[in-house]
């Protein structure tokens, strides 16, 4: 097993790549789904489990952890790896994303954010320094730059404003990273819809130089067209033979038309939030398992579906232990929505391969409904 990080690109199709990330802790095969793993769980799932479905590679929070059991607490019990029973390589988000959305009384300075916890009213500060040293602590295996990211719609002005402090934070980060072999720190391009800063950014990013590149600012709001539209320019400003991770993203139609843009990696709470609230990703579309014309019907979730959830159960019954809030219906719902997420990117890696992505993706629009299924 290799003791260094490295990215080998196999093969593209168009815009499209597919590829390994080489880390001492196991490889990632890209295009690459990230569960997400918040508060050192993915949520109603054993990490065996989520091993299972395929992932390769989990993300963590910054925020979360920092908060609670903190990173001191983690980094004595011997890393996030250990504390939580997952060997294989986690990616964790820097923080400032999460402090925007989630915490109270934000302060941004240069300096970085001081906000108040939203479990206790607790009060703390990040920083690019701080946030490498918790992600440090952590033990994180890809470690992301402190950024800042605004809400869209937001205008030129605020949005320069906000990519050139991001900027000015990517180096902080890379300073304060220091050299730390087996392990990778990733730039975070902003700029919003604006081609230009985009751009500007990148090339700041470029000079500072990363192991591996995310698209940021993207999914807050501006809707599927207008991220689309983004993403026929931000990928090809950065480096070809670095790792491209769209940060936050997305609905199952969103991974696809990303991956044909050229990002090779992605993270999004949906299909272990959606599992927990009685949506199913199908092939054929979503499946609202609540919905009353489920309570007699004897068939799976998915027919063509081999994970444990599909293979064992009926709708009737996932119906049943939803209404009753019983705790299996997370955890099937859960994983089947893992599992299809995983055949999705395996399915996507496998036409780029084949140099056929453009079959793969018209037969995936035509077995989809747009409303529930
Ligand atoms: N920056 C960071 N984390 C993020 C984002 C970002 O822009 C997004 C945007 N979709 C999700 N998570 N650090
Ligand atoms: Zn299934």
């Amino acid at each position: 097993m290799t003791q260094r990080f490295e990215f080998e690109l196999h093969g593209t199709d168009d815009r499209a790549r597919t590829g390994t990330i080489k880390t001492p802790r196991g490889d990632i095969r890209t295009p690459a789904f990230m569960p997400v793993g918040t508060a050192a769980t993915v949520k109603a799932m054993m990490p065996e489990s989520v091993r299972a479905t395929g992932a390769d590679i989990l993300l963590g929070n910054t925020y979360h952890l920092m908060l609670r059991p903190t990173a001191e607490r983690i980094a004595k019990l011997g890393g996030l790896h250990k504390f939580m029973n997952w060997e294989r390589p986690i990616l964790t988000d820097s923080g400032g994303f999460q402090v925007m959305s989630l915490a109270d009384l934000r302060k941004l300075t240069e300096e970085g954010v001081t906000f108040r916890s939203h479990i206790d009213g607790s009060k703390h500060m990040l920083s690019p320094e701080r946030s490498m040293e918790i992600q440090r602590l952590l033990g994180s295996d890809i470690v992301m730059c402190f950024d800042e990211c605004p809400a869209l719609p937001a205008d030129r002005a605020r949005i320069k404003e906000s990519m050139e402090l991001s900027m000015r934070w990517a180096a902080r980060s890379r300073e304060a990273f220091g050299d730390r072999p087996g392990h990778a720190l990733f730039g975070i391009q902003q700029g919003g819809l604006e081609q230009d800063f985009r751009e500007e950014s990148a090339e700041a990013l470029r000079a500072i130089g990363f192991e591996g590149y995310a698209v940021g600012g993207l999914a807050v709001g501006e809707g599927q067209e207008a991220m689309f539209g983004c993403l026929d320019y931000a990928p090809e400003q950065l480096p070809v033979d670095r790792p491209r991770y769209l940060m936050g993203v997305g609905k199952p139609d969103d991974i696809v038309g990303a991956v044909e843009r050229g990002i090779d990696m992605f993270d999004c709470v949906l299909p272990s939030r959606s599992g927990r609230t009685g949506q199913a990703f199908t092939r054929r579309g979503v499946v609202n398992i609540k919905n009353a014309r489920h309570q007699e019907d004897p068939r799976p979730l998915d027919e063509a579906c081999s994970c444990p959830c599909c293979s064992n159960y009926s709708r009737a019954y996932l119906h049943h232990v939803f209404k009753a809030q019983e705790m299996i219906s997370g955890m099937l719902l859960t994983w089947h929505n893992l599992h299809y997420y995983q055949e999705l990117m395996a399915g996507l890696h496998g036409a780029i391969a084949a140099g056929d992505l453009a079959a793969f993706v018209r037969g995936f629009h035509a077995t989809r409904a747009d409303g529930d299924i």
